[in-house]
């Protein structure tokens, strides 16, 4: 079986370090890692397959005969040295926002819209972890019964912050607990026994980039701008796991047991709902693992053709590595 050299760029992040064990995990046919961060990271290592492997400092030459490059170092970064990686012949998969939205690249996640890759030119983008889980619970829904509006409002872990906003979280409570109170460095308030009403900064109409970002997305994945979303994205003191509300209007009267059935269909969501016995996903339960989880489904009382439904799912995994290497995966099959 060819093998393969892969980049990973922001290797020391969150993020980084789980694409890293995600590419253990599944054994996708690596050569040679190649790990990238920061001057930071200079004399740091990571461990891949039982081997130690240095980081290296990202420059425009880290790229020299990598097969595959794998961003998570932020926007400014990919807009930088994706194109670079390009130039040597890397296929790129970004999971910042700086490309999602570029009509030349393909925004994707396999179970919903793999066919998409097919057009990419040297870079494909991975979307936003809360517009991953959530197109994996639209798309059954959407062939089925056409959706006309979605109305969303997130619960998103400290994890999706990167690792300064889990140690915040981490030392806050400590501190809290002890009977002080510390102030917040990479959050606007305090993230401990709160919670924040604001991912991203805030835009001129009152939305922030990561309520934008799940609107735009979603649209783009599911191919059909005519699909009205609006979305409200919530910060909570959860380490790993975002979770959503989600309400969804269709054209067609769809049942909440042919949602169940749908769903129950569609590769790698897993349905777990049975309220009565206290069967539905918590962020808890679920991290660390690969499924987006969906529960407490249930007919819209207020409106015609109304679905309710509740999603779970690993954000460091479905919602970013996860995504990334199954794309990387679908690339070579
Ligand atoms: P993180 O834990 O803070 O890690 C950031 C990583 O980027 C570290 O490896 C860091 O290296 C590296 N980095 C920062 N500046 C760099 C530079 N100038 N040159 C090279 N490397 C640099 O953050 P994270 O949670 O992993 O997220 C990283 C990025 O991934 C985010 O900014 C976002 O764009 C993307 N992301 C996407 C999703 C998604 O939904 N798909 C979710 C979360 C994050 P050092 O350790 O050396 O500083
Ligand atoms: O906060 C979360 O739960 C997800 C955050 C994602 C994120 C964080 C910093 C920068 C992104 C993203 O993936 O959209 C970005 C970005 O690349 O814009």
């Amino acid at each position: 079986m060819k093998k393969y050299t892969v980049a990973v760029v922001g290797a020391t992040g969150v993020v980084g370090r789980e694409i890293i064990s995600t590419l253990e995990q599944r054994k996708f046919p690596v050569c040679k890692l190649v790990p990238l961060a920061s001057e930071r990271s200079l004399g740091q290592y990571v461990t891949f397959n039982g081997e130690s492997i240095a980081v290296q400092v990202l420059t425009a030459d880290s790229f020299e005969n990598v097969d595959f490059a794998l961003f998570s170092a932020g926007g400014s970064i990919s807009e930088k040295f994706v194109p670079e990686a390009v130039k040597h012949g890397a296929v790129c998969i970004d999971n910042t926002s700086h490309f999602r939205m570029h009509p030349d690249v393909p925004l994707v996640v396999p179970e919903v819209n793999a066919h998409a890759l097919k057009r990419h030119q040297g870079i494909i983008a991975n979307p936003n972890c809360s517009t991953a889980q959530m197109v994996m619970v639209l798309k059954p829904i959407h062939d089925a019964a056409t959706i006309k509006r979605v109305v969303v409002s997130t619960y998103q872990s400290v994890s999706g912050a990167g690792k300064e906003a889990m140690s915040e979280l981490e030392q806050q409570s400590r501190v809290n607990l002890a009977g002080s109170s510390a102030e917040p460095e990479v959050f606007k308030k305090s993230i401990s026994f709160n919670l924040i009403p604001q991912i991203d900064s805030f835009t001129e109409n009152g939305y922030t980039k990561e309520e934008l970002k799940m609107i735009n997305e979603t649209q783009k994945i599911l191919e059909d701008s005519s699909i009205k979303v609006t979305a409200t994205c919530v910060r909570v003191p959860v380490f790993v796991g975002h979770s959503e509300s989600i309400n969804i209007q269709t054209e067609r009267k769809i049942t909440a047991d042919e949602v169940r059935d749908l769903l129950s269909k569609f590769p790698n969501v897993e349905v777990m709902d049975d309220p009565a016995n206290g069967v539905y996903p918590t962020p808890k339960e679920i991290a660390g693992t690969d499924p987006t989880y969906v529960g407490r489904i249930r007919e819209d009382l207020s409106i015609e053709n109304g679905i309710e439904l509740w999603c779970v799912a690993d954000n460091l995994r479905k919602g970013a590595a996860l995504n990334a290497v199954q794309i990387a995966e679908a690339l070579i099959a």
